[in-house]
């Protein structure tokens, strides 16, 4: 399903510049361990879920106690080259290669909207322009724009096959692992895995400060949105392996590009959580519930982008929370997957043709 475009471009605006439970059988399945290239072995545990201290926003609040089975999970993001082999093999076009639909478009408008213009209703995705001339940077809904060209016409992915997949919505990333054998982690594996043992840390390499030293992650550096100065070595997406791993040998958990969860998204889901305990293998939230949008359903993406910097959402930290909605596809936000047991046989991927839907989301 499309959103409208002008409320897509808000909700990552307001990003920007911000800037169930199921049983849990007590016996971890470590023993469960397939061939799986390309992957890391997360083996479960507890940890303690959310974010602390000045920079956590409140909806990393409170922290709590989550425990996981162990799970595999892709050791980089998902890149233009394994995306392109997806595309090549299913034929799938991914939302931003489509027209939106102006019926599905009103339908997640508050009542009594006024239509978009026709000139919206065209294949095309958000693009951050990069500050240039003076002018600061900032996001446009650009026709044209999609995986294949992230940047829109005249962009390209040349030279970068090993550069985060990004402009897939929710959706495509979805569909790739569906395709896979595989499916998009839940908001705890995502943070238990980018956290990697270190406990209440606000970083996945600990406690120093991103721009301490030798750069951690690709991120922003300079006064956003005005000047990225990219002593890191890149202005936008960088080549996956081009900064130290964690210390579960996964790449990228904080910067780069977002990645896409499974989980719907809702402000008040760790205050429901914190009442039940400890909570086993939480699935997320039955809907998604964003006080500031409403009507919108959102899902969750995690883990910072090269456009993240301290000065606004630093959402490079492990416990930082972003959301969209699902047919949203951006120029900063990729997606990696993950590998349960039982989950893999099961699957059976369908083209989006005849999978209007791929997870049932309204
Ligand atoms: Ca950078």
């Amino acid at each position: 399903m499309r959103a409208e475009r002008r409320i897509a471009v808000r909700v990552v605006m307001s990003l920007v510049m911000c800037l169930g439970v199921e049983s849990f059988s007590g016996a971890q399945t470590s023993e469960w361990k397939p061939h799986a290239p390309g992957m890391v072995w997360i083996a479960g545990g507890e940890f303690s879920m959310g974010g602390q201290g000045e920079l956590a926003r409140s909806d990393e609040r409170p922290t709590h106690r989550v425990r996981l089975h162990g799970f595999w999970m892709d050791t980089t993001e998902v890149t233009n080259a394994q995306f392109r082999q997806f595309t090549e093999a299913t034929t799938y076009l991914t939302t931003a290669e489509q027209a939106p639909k102006l019926e599905e478009l009103m339908a997640q408008l508050p009542p009594g909207s006024k239509p978009p213009p026709a000139e919206m209703l065209v294949p095309g995705s958000l693009v951050f322009t990069l500050p240039a001339n003076g002018d600061m940077g900032g996001w446009e809904w650009r026709p044209g724009a999609s995986w294949r060209q992230p940047f829109g016409p005249g962009s390209s992915l040349a030279g970068k096959d090993d550069h985060p997949a990004v402009q897939v919505s929710w959706f495509d990333a979805a569909a790739y692992c569906q395709w896979e054998g595989k499916r998009l982690p839940t908001e705890a594996e995502w943070e238990y895995a980018a956290r990697a043992g270190l406990e209440d840390k606000p970083y996945v390499w600990g406690d120093d400060a991103p721009e301490s030293g030798a750069p951690r992650a690709n991120t922003w550096q300079g006064p956003f949105p005005f000047l990225n100065s990219a002593t890191d070595g890149y202005l936008t997406t960088s080549p996956a392996r081009s900064f130290p791993p964690n210390a579960y040998g996964l790449y990228d958990m904080a910067g780069n590009a977002w990645e896409w969860t499974q989980d719907w998204y809702r402000a008040d889901t760790y205050v429901q959580q914190a009442r039940l305990g400890v909570v086993d293998n939480p699935q997320g939230p039955d809907s998604s519930y964003d006080p500031h949008e409403p009507t919108l359903p959102k899902r969750v993406h995690r883990g910072g982008s090269y456009l993240c910097h301290a000065s606004y959402c630093s959402g490079y930290r492990p416990s930082a929370r972003m959301k969209a909605s699902p047919d949203t596809s951006l120029s900063h936000t990729g997606f990696r997957c993950v590998l349960t047991e039982g989950q893999a046989a099961n699957t059976t991927y369908q083209p989006r043709s005849s999978q209007a839907s791929p997870t049932g989301c309204p």
